[in-house]
């Protein structure tokens, strides 16, 4: 697929705002708390860092999760919030001015259903193409916070889309989000959607209110946003205001210009981005000082988005020499959301530890390589693509020995 005119994207954007648009009218992209101690904060985003989840459970908890807003959080009044579902591949093919539309309590009515999933930015991870790799690539520069584990409870989008009147010839589904226009280079591309071919969207996307058995927080999506297991945070878009479903495929900034892999390994058009990569991260201080010759507890998970972890070894002398991380049971969940049991191994991430005798004072680089069940490992260089997505490759954890 080439690029997409901008000239259809200013029309898509000039029609939605005139139902959708959200007025932002604070100073702060984010409302809940970000402290330096927990986060680092980029613009409109705040990254988690590893160390918190040292100790934690198998989720992430709502205050440590990490933020990427495109723009802003909007406050959205659940009680006068509807959700239109509009398009070509309905029956009688209802338009955005007149869409079928949802209550809050429409969607509370309907059978509920809880994925507990990994949520993670298609760029986390970025700037190790510039500090590992000699090539920064524009955008945030996270490092391996740009993900999240969490209990999404919500209703399938199928059931939805089955009432919206759902026909056989649908292609593309897109929720549209209702955070104000996303500016870049002077231009408006309006909010946050992203098209789900309809296969994806009838198999396991669902329409998620709760959060870690608790209503969304402002900042994850409140009152309701979409979970697309094992595809990129992108997907999932937060604040869903309308759902267009199509008989023709859709375009949007976030499925053209942005989320796509640009560059020599991807001629014409570029690939779209769906699913995450392998990735592995230590809960330890980036630049963690540590005392010598005592004993230490490394800690970390890794995660893939092919399906769970398979095994992931770690290196304390610079990658030279592997040892098998030993996998983890996490601690119990203290509130176990609704229908979930208190432990959870599904797979979303692997919890690992290796016990390690730390060495002579010194500044030294701690590395975790994972593979998944595909057989998918973590590199050594990551492949280099315009927008600095999917960075798979090993990362040296700098620690110093005192
Ligand atoms: N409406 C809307 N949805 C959005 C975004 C956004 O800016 N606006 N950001 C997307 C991106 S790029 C990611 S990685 C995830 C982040 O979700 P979180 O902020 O709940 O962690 O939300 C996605 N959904
Ligand atoms: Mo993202």
């Amino acid at each position: 697929m080439g690029r997409v005119d901008r000239r259809d994207l200013l029309e898509q954007t000039r029609s939605l705002h005139e139902h959708t648009e959200a007025e932002w009218t604070g100073t702060e992209p984010i409302v809940k708390p970000i402290p330096a101690g927990e986060f680092y904060r980029c613009e409109t985003n705040a990254e988690m860092r590893w160390e918190v989840l040292r100790g934690q459970g198998y989720l992430v908890p709502v205050a440590n999760f990490f933020v990427r807003n495109h723009t802003s959080t909007p406050v959205i009044d659940a009680a006068t919030w509807r959700l239109g579902v509009f398009g070509t591949g309905l029956a009688g093919q209802p338009t955005s001015v007149s869409p079928v539309t949802f209550t809050l309590d429409d969607l509370l009515r309907l059978p509920s259903r809880t994925v507990v999933t990994a949520l993670e930015c298609a760029g986390n991870g970025r700037s190790f193409f510039a500090t590992q790799q000699g090539h920064a690539a524009p955008g945030t520069p996270w490092k391996l916070g740009g993900i999240g584990v969490a209990a999404w409870t919500g209703v399938p989008l199928s059931d939805v889309l089955d009432r919206a009147g759902l026909t056989s010839e649908a292609t593309d589904v897109m929720p549209c989000g209702l955070d104000p226009g996303f500016v870049e280079d002077g231009i408006d591309y309006g909010p946050m959607r992203r098209p789900i071919p309809v296969a994806k969207a009838l198999d396991d996307v669902i329409l998620a209110y709760e959060m870690n058995g608790r209503p969304l927080p402002p900042d994850h999506g409140y009152p309701v946003r979409a979970i697309v297991p094992g595809w990129a945070g992108v997907a999932s878009v937060k604040w869903v205001g309308q759902i267009e479903v199509s008989a023709t495929p859709l375009t949007s900034y976030w499925n053209t210009r942005a989320y796509r892999l640009f560059g020599p390994p991807y001629p014409g058009g570029g690939t779209l981005i769906t699913g995450q990569v392998v990735k592995s991260a230590f809960e330890l201080e980036w630049g963690a000082r540590l005392p010598a010759n005592a004993p230490f507890l490394l800690t970390g998970r890794s995660w893939s988005g092919n399906g769970p972890i398979a095994r992931t070894e770690v290196s304390t002398d610079g990658g030279r020499t592997w040892l098998p991380a030993t996998s983890r049971e996490a601690a119990p969940l203290a509130a176990a959301p609704r229908g979930m049991a208190p432990h959870s191994a599904d797979g979303a991430w692997q919890l690992w530890e290796l016990p390690w005798i730390t060495p002579a004072p010194g500044r030294y680089e701690l590395r975790a390589r994972a593979t998944d069940v595909t057989g998918a490992t973590q590199p050594a260089t990551a492949t280099p693509n315009a927008g600095g997505y999917l960075f798979d490759a090993v990362v040296g954890h700098p620690v110093t020995i005192a």
